[in-house]
């Protein structure tokens, strides 16, 4: 039996896998659960990240707004499902005004580590960075300094500490649509100074062609870390986002110990095809369930609405050693 180590968290969003659908992974029946104009003046609200809080749950959310301004905005759920988003977006507390100075953020995720929660972002400064903040209360967040130089996007923090040290994947990119993109493995002592780079992984054929980019926070499980990803085609009509599964060894993350060859989600619903951004599923976020092995996916659809996809651990780490190409 293949388990998450980590929390039970029984009261995560959850469906059957319809009956005679194949694919290990499958969709939420009431997607997209957050629609574009959920807020007065959102444009879109997608590409975000949620986590378990108190007695429900919280999140980050990417809300682009009619201006088309990237801002992110917290959120607060009983079920995982229905989300109250704040209408005003987060304001940072940050002690540095160089650091604090807001350009844009977009694409957020959120990790639970230690004590605090801490939200990674892309980050305008100078071009795309990772900008980092954590948060004890999803009120007032406290933005530290960014963790790479630009052109950086996808930082995505381990868990808990790996060898003694913080650690984080990320993908660095250029200061446009980025036509390519690996990515790497980096740690650092005290959340500050980012050190270490080691490679993870390239782009493969087919479904990941151009660019991979590292996607929700990795559930630990016995079989190492259980790493959702992006891998992006270039079509005729340009970028398709796809999801993707690997196994990174426990201790040194850097070691890919298996990859899907076949995607995992690709864009095929209406709301995944038509939107600002056609033909895009993102994953920023899951939540799981140790005890039974559910694991709940969060999505953006086509740069327009958020999404929830289910799977089950054992099958899909099954599916991802079974379709191992490395
Ligand atoms: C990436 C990011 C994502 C977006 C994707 C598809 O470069 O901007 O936010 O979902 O492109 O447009």
């Amino acid at each position: 039996m293949n388990t998450i180590l980590g929390p039970d968290l029984p009261n995560i969003p959850w469906e059957e896998r319809p009956a005679g659908d194949r694919n290990v992974m499958w969709r939420y029946s009431g997607n997209p659960i957050i629609k574009r104009d959920q807020l007065a003046d959102s444009n879109s609200i997608f590409n975000s990240a949620v986590v378990p809080f108190g007695d429900g749950y919280a999140g980050v959310f990417r809300c682009d707004n009619t201006g088309r301004f990237m801002r992110i905005h917290a959120g607060f759920s009983k079920d995982a499902v229905k989300w109250d988003i704040n209408p005003q977006p987060i304001h940072m507390q940050c002690e540095d005004a160089e650091i604090g100075k807001f350009d844009y953020a977009y694409d957020p995720r959120v990790c639970f580590l230690e004590d605090r929660y801490y939200v990674t972002w892309c980050n305008g400064y100078h071009g795309p960075t990772i900008g980092m903040a954590w948060t004890r209360d999803f009120v007032t967040f406290h933005q530290i300094e960014n963790a790479f130089l630009p052109f950086n996007r996808n930082g995505v923090m381990f868990p808990r500490k790996i060898n003694g040290r913080f650690a984080m994947l990320s993908r660095p990119s250029d200061n446009g649509h980025t036509p390519f993109g690996d990515i790497f493995f980096s740690e650092s002592p005290d959340m500050k100074y980012w050190g270490a780079h080691r490679h993870v992984m390239s782009p493969r054929g087919s479904w990941q062609s151009t660019k991979i980019g590292p996607g929700p926070i990795p559930i630990e499980t016995s079989e190492g870390w259980l790493l959702i990803y992006h891998g992006v085609l270039t079509s005729c009509n340009g970028f398709v986002y796809h999801v993707g599964a690997a196994l990174l060894d426990i201790d040194e993350p850097w070691k890919v110990l298996y990859r899907t060859e076949p995607y995992i989600l690709n864009p095929r619903e209406t709301y995944e095809c038509v939107g600002d951004v056609p033909n895009v599923v993102f994953p920023c976020a899951t939540l799981s369930d140790a005890a039974t092995g559910r694991i709940a996916m969060y999505y953006g659809g086509a740069d327009t609405v958020t999404c929830l996809a289910f799977a089950q651990v054992d099958e899909l780490i099954a599916f991802t050693k079974e379709n191992s190409v490395l």
